[in-house]
């Protein structure tokens, strides 16, 4: 258990016995979502703490028998690998699709057993990992395959209850130029206000306990032109130039994790006092509590699966810093026990194209928004540096607080900018007529929705639902979550242990 006098799992900080109990508790869970062996924390009273889970869990109201599919958790030594290669034992291929060209049963399906991980406490458990591991996945080469395998291990923690089921990508770049009026808040997100809790939707008044209790909160106000302050996000043409362009990985993942650090800042914060605390999504602590993070981030792992698609660089390719070391395709990712090259490809995972839907958020196609300019080359670098200097802020800013160094933030938006200076010299970007326009509110009320389920239970609802009164059939869900201890080399032994490469 003591793994070398390091602790395994970090286990998040707690103050009583009680809050301690739960948290090994969220680790099992966290064990049987991720499909490995997490180990308990080397603390003293850990086993106890372990006895004390397994025993919590055994008696959850949300405990059920085993399900028809082998169990994924226990994997000794680079199990954590050959799970992710196989992607899971549940997993035919499934492909994700972009949110708004979900059918209404899919998206039910998708509410459906969303709300069943809640319920169990795999959402949270996933928060608690990606808190434990911050370092791990920000900040350097690593963030593209970590958060691949984290968007993958939602997706199985879904699948567990409906195995159709497949988590949704929310491309962003469609909505770039007035993200808070995008149609993912009123059909699927949920309506939004600052400081307020979720206002409708699927996830209406989420709550979540982890660091404390509160509900999930966003920064802006939905539905309003300038909800997000105007910020914008990148469009599309930067996107494509920067996957198909000449960059290597270590360039290419710099630009996309501060580009992809605006929308987490913006639905997070933008629009919150100064004294407020910021949204979920804006708090690297929490951010994956919001539902609207692993539709971002599957977007993102898309952006990364059609670069390597794109032939114009090596499918397995991979090289950059991260936490002040060289890496290698060898190096281990924690929790997940896997390596880098058990990343690169996902052989389980396909991404379709956005089929194209009007976005109903603005009642027009997409393209009907803007007039496409032909501008000179100097006209085009006077665009060029008015919509960067929208976005340099808001980067910069995710970037210092998400650990950043000047230099990386520099390199960073370097790569951006060549990106959008191509798009804009190959003619791509749409530039908005009229040069930015006046706020339009789009009426909430106009905006269609799909036929969800009631509303999120509230949690002392939850605490006593029944599987009879929920709006699904009781599920058959992952195996009785157990906290397993494990001794081994490397993976979660952590950067030290033996097996771990450089
Ligand atoms: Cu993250």
């Amino acid at each position: 258990m003591a793994l070398g006098g390091r602790t395994a799992w970090r286990a998040a900080p707690v103050a009583a016995a009680a809050a301690a109990a739960a948290a090994a508790a969220a680790a099992a869970i966290a064990a049987s979502v991720l499909g490995v062996a997490v180990a308990a924390a080397a603390a003293p009273g850990a086993s106890t703490v372990a006895a004390t889970a397994s025993a919590a869990a055994a008696a959850a109201p949300h405990s059920h028998p085993p399900p028809p599919w082998p169990p994924v958790a226990r994997q000794a030594g680079p199990g954590g690998g050959a799970l992710l290669r196989a992607c899971t034992a549940t997993s035919p291929v499934r492909t994700r699709k972009e949110v708004r060209d979900l059918t209404a049963a899919e998206a039910a399906a998708l509410v459906a057993a969303w709300r069943w991980v809640i319920a169990d406490g795999s959402a949270e458990a996933l928060v608690r990992v990606h808190d434990a591991t911050t370092d791990d996945a920000h900040w350097g080469a690593q963030f593209l395959p970590w958060h691949r395998a984290f968007v993958l291990a939602m997706e199985n923690a879904l699948r567990r209850y409906d195995p159709t089921v497949t988590l949704p990508y929310w491309d962003w770049s469609r909505d770039a130029r007035a993200p808070a009026l995008s149609s993912v808040w009123p059909t699927f997100l949920g309506h939004s206000r600052p400081s307020e809790c979720i206002r409708s939707g699927p996830f209406r008044n989420l709550r979540a306990s982890f660091p404390r209790p509160h509900c999930i909160r966003r920064g802006f106000t939905s539905g309003a032109r300038w909800g997000m302050n105007g910020i914008t996000f990148e469009e599309a043409p930067t996107l494509d130039a920067l996957v198909a362009g000449p960059a290597d990985y270590f360039s290419f993942v710099e630009a996309l994790e501060v580009a992809h650090g605006v929308p987490h800042d913006a639905i997070g914060a933008a629009d919150l006092a100064p004294q407020a605390a910021p949204g979920d999504m804006a708090d690297l602590r929490v951010s994956p509590g919001d539902p609207a993070f692993y539709l971002h981030h599957a977007f993102v792992d898309k952006l990364w699966a059609d670069r390597q698609a794109g032939g114009r660089h090596p499918p397995a390719e991979y090289s950059g810093w991260h936490s002040g070391r060289l890496v290698s395709t060898r190096d281990v990712l924690r929790p997940f026990n896997a390596r880098v090259s058990d990343l690169l490809r996902l052989p389980c995972v396909r991404y379709a194209p956005p089929g194209g839907g009007a976005d109903a958020a603005s009642g027009r196609p997409r393209r009907g928004r803007h007039t496409r300019l032909r501008v000179s080359r100097a006209a085009a670098g006077r665009a060029v540096a008015a919509a960067r200097a929208r976005r340099d802020k808001q980067e910069a800013d995710w970037a210092r607080q998400a650990g950043a160094t000047p230099d990386s933030i520099v390199r960073a938006r370097e790569a951006l900018l060549a990106a959008a200076t191509t798009a804009y010299m190959n003619g791509d970007l749409e530039l908005e007529e009229g040069g930015g326009g006046t706020p339009t509110p789009t009426p909430v009320a106009a905006m269609p929705a799909w036929t969800l389920p009631s509303p999120m239970p509230s949690a002392s609802e939850l605490a006593t639902e029944t599987p009879s009164a929920s709006p699904t059939p009781r599920p058959t869900p992952s195996p009785t979550p157990t906290l397993t201890p494990v001794v081994r080399r490397g993976g979660l032994g952590g950067r030290g242990a033996a097996a771990m490469p450089t």
